[in-house]
């Protein structure tokens, strides 16, 4: 038997290693993950999910959370990872697009999705945080402790779907990104190798498990090292201070290092052991990266990548870590920058259209083939919607998007999704939706309505509106309501008067 990606991912693993540690006391050893991702695969295979069925999962961050990933995978199934801050209007979204057999929630929300998940023939489940002392988790959770932990698992092989994960489109609806064994595999096995993972290693882990960067990015590459984690419930600076000592290796997103930054206790000494800081997700500024590196003495790297492509690019390890560049495309990765509307290269230096292509790459949109071909040019590349340029010494920098979209603390947020909303409440004519700088986030999202003549329309009554339809992190942090919004000759709305106007919103 052999499933490509457990098998990869487990290659390096000794089963008395510690694979985490919990704030809570808890150690998870690699044969913990083998036993427990075995009871996860027994008990979704005796709930019916046959090989290629989605099992849906939106459940606080745990460690039980990544190993039902890998029972999931065991099982022959493919995991869809959902954000925790999604509501059930936009679940129900996705249980509809994805059509899984189980849906794992969060024991609290169960209530709210009973009845969604009858009417769509979904299987109901439930898991929340695993305590040490026998308390129920959930459903899935308490029948996965009466399992087996001997499970054989299920063939797969490179090609096959390991995870969907959605991201939004610049159309306002959600696209899975269909990702295979090897897509993730191969992506962990050049991570391990570039960034010098080994057994070793203790990799600070305080992001989200239901997003590439939390769950691939970090957890793949600690697995295929065989190497460990302290895993925290989230992002705070009291925890990450605190176990900062006891750790090599960290990655987050730039707000992770601004708010470090913020903290005096954030010294050189609290992190003289360190061997690495890794950013992605969002454009880390290169005055961060400079700051850091006068606090610190470490210079942060920083990587380029996307839920479509897994990471495409890395700044060097051993050589120069440039500040306000990505680095340079991965082992096996195919970089190139194109003009947008010829498809063409551009010479080196010049700005265009990146286009990746390579083990790493998507096998496309679920269920969405014309979309999936409108975003691949016929030579197998993708087209990212990033806009950027290769220096003279080959380091790739991102210089804008192509793509109308928000990136708000390593949250991607597509105005179109929020505008179609504003644009239905009582009293709006139409609506932008704008990211300005933001000292926290990186972004920060703004709203501008247009009331209907005679209408009178209040931003608290909008958001009060708005307030159960989308995710928190997706709606404007502000609203403005004017007269009109600007428009091009052809009628089109000029965003960057709109980013030039309320630039200074959320200025400290
Ligand atoms: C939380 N809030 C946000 C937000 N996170 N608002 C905008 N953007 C965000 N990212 C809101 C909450 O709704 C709440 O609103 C208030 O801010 C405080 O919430 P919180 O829960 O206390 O925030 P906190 O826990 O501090 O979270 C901030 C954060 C978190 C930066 C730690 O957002 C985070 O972990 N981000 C990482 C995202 C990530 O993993 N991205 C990777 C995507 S993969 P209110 O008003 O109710 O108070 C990818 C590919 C790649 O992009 O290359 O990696
Ligand atoms: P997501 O769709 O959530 O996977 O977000 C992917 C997007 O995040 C990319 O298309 C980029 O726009 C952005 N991104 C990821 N890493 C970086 C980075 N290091 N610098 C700038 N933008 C980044």
């Amino acid at each position: 038997m052999a499933n490509h990606l457990l098998d990869g991912l487990m290659a390096n693993a000794q089963p008395e290693h510690v694979f985490a540690r919990l704030p809570d006391g808890r150690t998870y050893t690699y044969q913990d993950v083998v036993d427990v991702s075995a009871r996860f695969a027994n008990r979704l295979v005796a709930l019916g999910v046959q090989p290629g069925d989605r099992v849906a999962v939106q459940v606080p961050k745990s460690i039980e959370a990544v190993t039902l990933y890998l029972g999931t995978v065991r099982a022959g199934a493919v995991f869809l990872p959902l954000n925790t801050a999604y509501t059930p209007s936009e679940i129900e979204y996705f249980l509809g697009n994805a059509t899984p057999s189980v849906f794992v929630c969060d024991p609290k929300d169960a209530g709210s999705y009973t009845d969604l998940a009858a009417r769509l023939g979904v299987h109901l489940e439930t898991m929340g945080v695993w305590k040490s002392h026998g308390e129920s988790a959930g459903t899935l959770a308490d029948a996965a402790l009466e399992a087996s932990a001997a499970f054989a698992d299920i063939d797969r092989g490179p090609d096959d779907l390991a995870a969907i994960l959605y991201t939004s489109g610049t159309t306002g609806r959600s696209k899975g990104a269909m990702l295979t064994h090897d897509n993730l595999l191969s992506n962990a096995v050049v991570l391990k190798d570039l960034w010098r993972f080994t057994a070793d290693d203790v990799l600070l882990h305080a992001l989200p498990v239901f997003h590439t960067h939390g769950l691939f990015v970090a957890t793949n590459t600690i697995m295929r090292a065989g190497a460990g984690m302290v895993f925290l419930s989230g992002f705070n600076n009291d925890q990450v201070i605190h176990y900062l000592p006891e750790c090599t290796a960290m990655m987050g997103v730039p707000t992770f290092y601004t708010r470090l930054l913020d903290d005096p206790r954030f010294t050189k000494e609290l992190v003289s052991h360190m061997r690495l800081f890794v950013s992605g997700s969002a454009p880390l500024l290169a005055e961060t990266h400079v700051e850091f590196e006068a606090r610190t003495g470490h210079r942060i790297l920083e990587r380029y990548g996307m839920t479509e492509t897994n990471m495409n690019t890395s700044n060097p390890y051993d050589g120069d870590r440039r500040a306000g560049t990505v680095g340079f495309p991965l082992p096996g990765v195919d970089l190139r920058v194109c003009d947008p509307d010829t498809g063409k290269p551009v010479p080196d230096g010049e700005i265009g259209m990146i286009e990746v292509r390579g083990p790493n790459v998507f096998a496309g949109y679920w269920q969405m083939p014309e979309k999936t071909k409108e975003e691949f040019r016929d030579d197998g590349f993708f087209i990212t919607g990033d806009l950027g340029k290769i220096d003279a010494d080959g380091y790739v920098h991102i210089v804008g998007r192509g793509k109308d979209l928000i990136i708000s603390g390593g949250y991607n947020i597509y105005p179109k999704e929020i505008e179609l909303l504003l644009d239905e409440q009582d009293g709006v004519l139409e609506s932008a939706v704008i990211g300005v700088p933001h000292p926290d986030f990186g972004e920060g999202v703004v709203g501008v309505i247009v009331p209907l003549k005679q209408a009178h329309v209040e931003e608290a009554s909008i958001m009060e509106a708005i307030k159960d339809k989308i995710a928190r992190f997706k709606q404007p942090k502000k609203l403005y309501v004017v007269d009109e919004l600007p428009r091009n000759t052809m009628g089109k709305v000029q965003k960057n008067i709109l980013r030039d106007r309320y630039a200074g919103t959320f200025a400290s």
